[in-house]
């Protein structure tokens, strides 16, 4: 299920381009468009909902499996993994999409193998 209007729906069509990490049937992956720390990276289910209460499990069981794998390539050993639902939670975008956010390792940086924004 998609939505005309929403920008996360178009970016998973393609009619908006995003650097991609990851894509199945249920569940896509591409950096965030205005980095919290360099690799931030936003999974989303193809199942438009604005909150995780909107979304089928089907889909929400695929994209955990997917953040923890993403939060792995970054090589990051610190990182945040985030979902907002609603304004007062800080909610932008109305399809529900979930944070990966690496901290950077003050020792070694990051050993991810996208190149940076
Ligand atoms: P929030 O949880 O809804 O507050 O986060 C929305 C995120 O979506 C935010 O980090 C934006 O930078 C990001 N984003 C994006 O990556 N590409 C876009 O076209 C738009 C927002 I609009």
């Amino acid at each position: 299920m998609t939505s005309p209007a929403c920008i996360f729906c178009k970016i998973i069509k393609g009619d908006i381009p995003s650097f991609k990490l990851f894509e199945s049937d249920k569940v896509f992956a591409f950096l965030d468009i205005q980095p919290l720390s360099r690799g931030h990276a936003l999974v989303i289910p193809k199942f438009h909902g604005a909150k995780l209460t909107d979304i089928p499990d089907e889909y929400l069981t695929e994209l955990l499996p997917v953040a923890k794998k993403i939060a792995q390539a970054t090589g990051a050993e610190d990182f945040n993994v985030l979902q907002n639902n609603g304004r007062a939670a800080h909610q932008l975008v109305d399809h529900v999409h979930f944070h990966v956010i690496p901290k950077p390792n003050e020792k070694e940086g990051l050993g991810i193998s996208w190149p940076a924004q």
